[in-house]
């Protein structure tokens, strides 16, 4: 019994080890802050995975712990992802479409000027297929409306508007629907409200239940 105990402990440790790093979305995230997925868990923070359909983006709050050393990159999705940090309000930091001319996948690099210097805290990362892009109005009418210049394919940009993004718009019809890894470093998990508060919270009920 004690051995079946102690093998299953073991078993649990390991699953823990194996699955804390990456976080998988569940079941979408939203595109926009108020309905961002927030990455809860505890420890570094190395890898999301997930899906975008057609005419989907998908936003996660996570928390840099150290800007200096943060960095994401995106496969999937086709081949063509694009990848963008926020601020918590939605105004934008940095994106990046593509890596090359000829590699279409995204990379937001280690010590890049928009965020290696900011400070360590909780930031919004978005992910969209080909030609999804965020706009700082409710209902885009121009390119210029865009958060990032939608011109732009390589290098890391900075926002072209200081307005948080209130909506996404598909701009060109293209291959924008599948799964995407990203990869992190200098990212953690947000710490979920502890058990400890809620085994108080619990016992607290339990007391005013028995009086
Ligand atoms: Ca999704
Ligand atoms: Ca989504
Ligand atoms: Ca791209």
């Amino acid at each position: 019994m004690r051995t079946a105990a102690i093998a299953l402990f073991g078993l649990l440790a390991i699953a823990g080890t194996a699955s804390a790093s990456i976080y998988a979305e569940v079941p979408d995230a939203g595109e926009l802050p108020g309905t961002a997925q927030s990455v809860t868990g505890a420890g570094a923070l190395t890898g999301i995975t997930g899906s975008v359909t057609a005419g989907d983006a998908d936003m996660f709050r996570i928390r840099i712990s150290n800007p200096a050393a943060f960095s994401a990159a995106a496969t999937g999705i086709q081949g063509d992802t694009t990848l963008y940090l926020f601020n918590l309000d939605g105004t934008g930091i940095a994106k990046n479409d593509d890596i090359s001319g000829s590699n279409f996948e995204s990379l937001l690099p280690v010590g890049a000027a928009q965020y290696a210097g900011l400070p360590a805290g909780d930031y919004l990362l978005a992910i969209g297929g080909f030609a999804y892009q965020p706009f700082s109005v409710a209902v885009p009418s121009l390119l210029s409306e865009a958060v990032f210049d939608a011109n732009v394919f390589t290098g890391v940009q900075s926002p072209q508007n200081a307005g948080p993004v209130l909506s996404w718009f598909q701009l060109v019809t293209g291959p924008s629907s599948g799964n995407y890894e990203i990869t992190l470093t200098g990212a953690e998990f947000i710490p979920a409200p502890s058990s400890a508060a809620l085994l108080g919270l619990g016992g607290l009920l339990a007391a005013r239940r028995r009086r």
